[in-house]
């Protein structure tokens, strides 16, 4: 299980590509992981769309997780669902999980990343790692030293999300990161596919040279 490229889907940033969609391109062009990340979606639609990702999953096997929602995560069947500081406490969402379920759960520093690691989450994402504009109420980018301070200091799988792309994606990685978490780099793209691909490789590469 790898956390290399990770893809949250968007579908007012893909333009209108469905969430279903940019997760099958992502799958195909080497995404470890995808993440359904539907805001603005009614609760009945995120449902279907999360069943018919946990089909591609199937076909790829490669992990699903659900944006906030951890009763569409179960009820879909995904591998995990993804908590921000503001969701449900990763020990709440643990004590209504099934075996094996996992929570990955976004931080702003090292002492979230402590936390997050004694609640017991299985990744965590420095949130965001660099300046995005794709989530208004991001805030300012966390870098690089935040990231290699938490990566020295949890166990668990610390992956980068907000503002990663080709051009920054192997710092990331440097910095001890086992992965990079992206929305624009792949989803804005014309050819999806073909955007997770050569982020997949690039991302693949460095973890080849560390
Ligand atoms: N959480 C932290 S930053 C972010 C989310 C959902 C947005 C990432 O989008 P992009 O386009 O890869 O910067
Ligand atoms: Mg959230």
């Amino acid at each position: 299980m790898t956390y290399s490229l990770y893809v949250l889907t968007d579908e007012e940033i893909s333009g209108g590509v469905s969430h279903v969609k940019i997760a099958e391109l992502s799958y195909a062009g080497g995404a470890d992981c995808v993440q359904l990340r539907g805001k603005n979606t009614p609760f009945d639609s995120l449902l279907t769309s999360a069943k018919e990702i946990c089909r591609i999953r199937d076909k790829y096997s490669r992990l699903f997780f659900v944006n906030d929602n951890i009763e569409v995560a179960i009820k879909s069947g995904a591998d995990g669902v993804h908590l921000g500081q503001g969701d449900m406490p990763v020990s709440e969402a643990r004590d209504i999980s099934p075996e094996g379920f996992l929570i990955g759960i976004s931080v702003g520093n090292l002492s979230e990343a402590i936390k997050g690691e004694a609640d017991g989450a299985d990744y965590i994402a420095l949130s965001p790692t660099f300046n995005t504009s794709s989530k208004a109420d991001a805030g300012p980018g966390n870098g690089l030293f935040e990231l290699k301070k938490i990566c020295e200091n949890v166990s668990v799988p610390v992956i980068g999300i907000g503002g990663i792309g080709l051009f920054n994606a192997c710092d990331v990685i440097r910095a001890g990161a086992s992965g990079c978490a992206v929305i624009s780099a792949v989803v804005a793209q014309n050819d999806i596919k073909s955007a997770a691909s050569s982020l997949k490789a690039k991302i693949s590469e460095e973890k080849l040279r560390l």
